[in-house]
């Protein structure tokens, strides 16, 4: 990893009500965004079983995006879980979300008081090789509203989450470890693009899920 200022390692030790209960956590010092990652949110027993759990338990699909007319398959299957009626649009693919399920409320709820906000959906990734990605994007999707809120969890394989600022050359990188948690708020969209590169080397499949507030 990069250059993190802030290692915000058991802060606020002087609050009894935070002893040894708040997790490791470190700021980006990123112009134009917020983004906070937690590297050991999940123990690695943990994060095993919800990787196995996720495998298993959603309903992946293998969605197509049409370019230049022709149906094209995304490099990922993916999964949409949420509240009832919280539909969502992204490159054209237009997803009712299935229920939630105990797992994914699990996940949630261990989230929820770190981002301190509670998500109604979750879009999941499955990268099943390092040949498996997702390009160049924000999540600013009008339905997100102007500055969302993403909590992102990562299982599996760690990969690289590369950001790259809009308008200026800065560029940055995470690896996304297993059992870890990003979170990205206020104007991170706005000013940043992010992507999951390819790797070219063998390499075991990854789940990630990102949590979000659908209006
Ligand atoms: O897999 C990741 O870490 C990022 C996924 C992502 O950016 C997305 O689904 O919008
Ligand atoms: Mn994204």
């Amino acid at each position: 990893m990069s250059h993190y200022e802030q290692i915000n390692l058991w802060e606020d030790l002087a609050q009894p009500s935070n002893l040894e209960t708040r997790p490791v956590s470190e700021s980006l010092p990123l112009p134009n965004a917020d983004i906070v990652f937690y590297p050991t949110l999940f123990t690695q027993e943990e994060s095993q079983q919800f990787f196995s759990a996720l495998q298993d338990g959603v309903n992946w699909k293998q969605e197509f995006i049409k370019i230049y007319g022709k149906s094209v398959p995304i490099p990922r299957l993916t999964a949409w879980y949420g509240d009832p009626g919280k539909k969502y649009i992204y490159s054209k693919i237009e997803m009712m979300p299935e229920p939630w399920n105990e797992v994914l409320l699990k996940i949630k709820s261990r989230i929820e008081p770190l981002a301190k906000v509670q998500f109604n959906s979750v879009l999941l990734n499955l990268y099943r090789d390092g040949k498996d990605s997702v390009s160049w994007h924000s999540d600013d999707e009008p339905e997100l509203g102007q500055e969302p809120i993403i909590g992102s969890v990562s299982f599996g394989e760690s990969r690289q989450f590369k950001l790259k600022h809009k308008s200026q050359e800065i560029k940055d990188e995470v690896k996304l470890t297993s059992g870890s948690f990003l979170l990205m708020q206020g104007t991170t969209q706005k000013f940043w693009l992010h992507q999951i590169p390819k790797v070219q080397k063998s390499i075991g499949s990854r789940i990630n899920l990102t949590f979000r507030v659908i209006s």
